[in-house]
């Protein structure tokens, strides 16, 4: 959201981005940045690490992985939480989660896929054919995985004008799953290390598995301070930290996040909130929520709740469990990653028993007066998950409301009534 008449253009021009288009995304997003973001009141002063951050989303972070490169870095960008970043880090990239979170040139996308694809997928196409993200473009290895369907098929055509890399991903999780996986982070590790032309050693990978447990760690602090009635900070604020968390610096975001942590532990002291006491309190679980997509936590937050836990990958499901840390060789070190990640409790999985009784456990430890299930259409997998998470929460005895939606703000009014009736319902 940076300028986009200064400093930058150059680099993006040289990136191959096309600039009228990226112009039109890069406007868009500041403006709904500015109308979901900027008109909260009372946020935390750390949250102007974030504000920042946003500012400079194609700008400094952009220049950052430019310099990187030149100086013969290389970049891997991802689009799934399976994929493990300490393997990457460890070989010397840098890992960049990419976004696909808004609707960009789905006219161009429809001729190559269906139009009952789902909208992360239509997205990340869409990004790519439009050439708006210079994320991607300074990806030197996109890795994919076969999780759904859509996904798997999409990167078959995303592979035709990017270089893509496929992780296979087991459906469930039997111990010749674990077996399965595990020998595909070690050809991960291999692929990454041809890349680079560095080796995965023992000290590297202990040290970044260190570092990304730290990321984790204090994405774990501003969490658990959600259980606060009134919440320090509201669920756009901390959804919007774990969207960042997938690309930003590491030990930079860290450190902010454990400052912005420190404030938020002294607000639920001092009894400080972004929203009143009493207001309703909702976790959501579902689909993830790639920047920029803040649709519902605004459609909550703006009818009067504030949202206090997410279900999802980018909320629990990416910081809540921890790599090992005393693996004493190479081979302990990566059984602890194959483990950790095969834990992650995706609708991909059959059974998937795990992410329900994720749902139950959160909704109680964050005192939520209801839990809002919430699936992309057109995602089979959390579509049909649906029922299961529904029955779940009834016999835990907590409200629950399932919405499909996509990245159109056509429904937003319609959104909006349906969940205004929610949380008249829940408390
Ligand atoms: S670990 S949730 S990031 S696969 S919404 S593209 S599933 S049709 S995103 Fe996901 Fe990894 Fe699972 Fe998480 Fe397909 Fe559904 Fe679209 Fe989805």
């Amino acid at each position: 959201m940076s300028d986009t008449k200064v400093d930058y253009r150059k680099m993006w021009s040289e990136l191959g981005l096309n600039l009228e288009a990226h112009d039109a995304l890069l406007g868009a997003v500041g403006s709904l940045y500015g109308a979901t973001y900027l008109t909260q009141e009372n946020r935390p002063e750390g949250m102007g690490y974030l504000d920042f951050v946003m500012t400079e989303v194609h700008g400094l972070r952009i220049k950052e992985l430019d310099d990187f490169r030149k100086a013969g870095g290389k970049v891997v960008g991802t689009f799934c939480l399976y994929v493990p970043e300490e393997i990457i880090r460890a070989a010397g990239g840098w890992c960049v989660g990419l976004c696909a979170g808004a609707e960009f040139a789905y006219d161009e996308v429809e001729r190559i896929m269906p139009r009952n694809t789902c909208s992360l997928i239509k997205s990340f196409v869409g990004f790519k054919l439009a050439k708006v993200c210079p994320y991607m473009e300074e990806s030197d290895l996109i890795i994919g995985e076969t999780t759904c369907d859509g996904k798997k098929k999409a990167y078959e055509i995303f592979g035709e004008m990017h270089n893509v890399y496929v992780m296979e991903l087991p459906q469930m999780k039997r111990d010749k799953d674990l077996a399965m996986w595990r020998s595909e982070i070690v050809d991960l590790m291999h692929k990454v290390e041809d890349l680079t032309g560095k080796k995965v050693g023992v000290e590297s990978l202990r040290a970044s598995i260190k570092e990304v447990n730290d990321k984790r760690r204090a994405l774990q602090r501003i969490a658990a301070t959600r259980a606060a009635d009134p919440a320090p900070i509201s669920g756009k604020d901390a959804l919007l930290a774990t969207q960042v968390a997938f690309y930003d610096d590491v030990p930079r975001f860290t450190q902010s996040m454990n400052a912005l942590a420190d404030e938020l532990e002294k607000r639920v002291a001092d009894g400080v909130g972004v929203a009143p006491k009493g207001a309703p309190r909702i976790l959501i679980t579902g689909t993830p929520m790639a920047l920029p997509n803040w649709k519902l936590h605004d459609i909550v937050e703006k009818a009067g709740g504030v949202v206090v836990g997410e279900e999802m990958c980018t909320g629990s499901r990416y910081y809540e469990s921890l790599v090992k840390e005393d693996g004493s060789d190479l081979d302990a070190m990566i059984d602890d990653i194959a483990e950790k990640y095969l834990d992650i409790n995706c609708a991909c999985f059959t059974p998937n028993q795990g992410r329900l009784d994720d749902v139950v456990r959160m909704a109680k430890d964050l005192k939520a007066d209801g839990v809002i299930d919430y699936s992309l259409q057109y995602c089979n997998a959390y579509q049909i998950e649906s029922e299961h998470v529904e029955r779940a929460c009834r016999d835990a005895g907590v409200p629950v409301l399932s919405i499909d939606t996509d990245y159109s703000m056509e429904d937003v009014g319609q959104l909006s009534t349906r969940v205004e009736a929610f949380l008249e319902m829940v408390k």
